[in-house]
């Protein structure tokens, strides 16, 4: 007998992940405040069908059957988010003790089913309050975020061992204050959006000094890190496309890269945005880049990129007919699985990392036995783990992998109707039924392998 092949290695971390504004609904219940999410979602206009966060899946009310059905199928992490409004409605005012006290008795009950909790502090859902007084273009908010911080994990400290500050500082950053796709839909200056990347930077080492100061015995963070654009790929894997791939890596990641792990804003940088570039103050670049425990990545499609004319890098446009999920964005390329952590690796010295995030939306189908075979979200799950096995084999310190999402979920500015999960939610009956690809996944962790 042979030695079973794509085992991954011994004690890594197998999990689900969620985010609060997408799956808890109980949008106004028990004291939360308003989130920008559902005053986007309100002011109508921005979400598809018109659907809002309101009820979503209902999880604030059905939290311990979803930790049983985590359970039943063997998932022994869980990635969720901490809703800010929910523990302080008006992002810098009082704590809502009936809002932290939903968290404790999730966390509790998670514990109970022996599935480790990884909390993430803050996942896009930031209070309308701050909102009000300028977002995350001002600097209050960041200030604001340290309180909120600290709360949490005084609160679930002894509990929670592991923590995420932000989640996809490009996304509610870029998405929020730039092209206004997501909340809270503004069209900003590249002045003040530099600046809102810059608070955002500064919040999570905020974040990172309260999990230090108050997390208490092995408490581990780190910040989730996507791309935009897109991580890039090598098109071939020769040395010169590897090094236009790692050139153009380096350069749209350079801004939130630098200040994290070199400590400074990179000169390319600084030359490119000239006079937009943020304000900094003194200290802030050393808050900023106090050493994390871990990078999470949220990985979900790259782009393919060679050494062009002159050598210059080049995005390669994909195909109309390129495999893809049911968003345009999705392209289906398990690479990126691979040169996501390699890239970060070599060009920024990053030493370790989760695959917070991956995952894919496709038109499931429910068969007449009530059964939701999704060959496809299995495969895609397959090929792109093939890649991070590969990452790991070469000895890149990549030390978990959370498939988005546990559950069909809010997508944000798709709704309802893009559906990410590995477990189908019926929205009319709340009704939960594990996919093909769940059953699977609960055997690739139980065998530590991939099957
Ligand atoms: C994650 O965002 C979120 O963390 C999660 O909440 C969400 O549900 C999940 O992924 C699925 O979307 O064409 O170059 O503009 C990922 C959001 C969306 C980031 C698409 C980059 C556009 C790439 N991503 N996106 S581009």
């Amino acid at each position: 007998m042979t030695t079973p092949s794509y085992r991954f290695p011994k004690d890594f971390v197998w999990g689900a992940a969620a985010a609060s504004a997408q799956i808890e609904g109980a949008a106004n219940e028990d004291g939360k405040g308003e989130s920008i999410w559902d005053r986007f979602a309100s002011a109508g206009g921005h979400i598809a069908n018109g659907d809002t966060p309101e009820t979503a899946c209902d999880h604030y009310h059905r939290y311990e059957a979803d930790t049983a059905l985590m359970s039943d199928l063997g998932i022994p992490n869980y990635r969720l988010s901490i809703a800010w409004p929910r523990v302080i409605p008006n992002g810098d005012g009082p704590v809502n003790p009936r809002g932290l006290d939903f968290y404790d008795r999730l966390i509790d009950t998670l514990l109970a089913a022996g599935i480790t909790p990884w909390a993430t502090l803050f996942h896009w859902d930031l209070p309308q309050a701050l909102e009000d007084r300028g977002g995350w273009l001002v600097r209050s908010t960041a200030e604001a975020f340290r309180p909120y911080a600290e709360t949490v994990v005084k609160r679930l400290g002894d509990r929670v061992k592991n923590w995420f500050t932000l989640n996809e500082i490009p996304c509610f950053i870029g998405k929020g204050y730039a092209d206004g796709e997501f909340a809270p839909g503004r069209t900003e200056s590249a002045r003040a959006v530099n600046q809102g990347y810059h608070h955002a930077l500064l919040a999570h080492g905020y974040a990172l000094s309260a999990v230090r100061t108050y997390g208490g015995p092995g408490a581990r963070v780190g910040l989730v890190h996507n791309h935009l654009p897109p991580p890039q790929i090598p098109l071939i894997e020769t040395d010169e496309h590897i090094a236009a791939a790692r050139a153009e890596y380096e350069r749209t990641n350079g801004q939130l890269m630098g200040p994290l792990f070199h400590g400074r804003y990179p000169e390319a940088f600084l030359a490119t945005a000239g006079d937009d570039a943020p304000h900094v103050e003194v200290g802030d670049l050393d808050g900023i880049a106090q050493p994390m425990d871990y990078l999470g990545l949220n990985l979900y499609s790259g782009d393919f990129v060679r050494a062009g004319r002159n050598g210059l890098p080049e995005r390669l446009a994909f195909p109309r007919q390129f495999p893809r999920g049911d968003l345009p964005w999705l392209n289906l390329t398990p690479q990126v699985l691979y040169w996501g952590v390699r890239h970060a690796a070599e060009v920024f010295g990053v030493p370790s990392f989760y695959i917070t995030e991956h995952g894919a939306a496709l038109a499931d189908e429910i068969n007449a036995d009530g059964e939701i075979i999704d060959l496809d979200r299995r495969e895609v799950m397959r090929s792109y783990l093939v890649e991070l096995h590969r990452a790991a084999h070469e000895g890149y310190d990549v030390r978990g992998y959370f498939a988005w999402s546990l559950l069909d979920n809010f997508e944000w500015a798709e709704g309802y109707a893009k559906r990410f999960g590995i477990v189908h939610v019926d929205f009319e009956t709340q009704k939960r039924t594990p996919k093909l690809s769940a059953h699977w996944y609960s055997q690739v962790i139980r065998e530590n392998r991939i099957l």
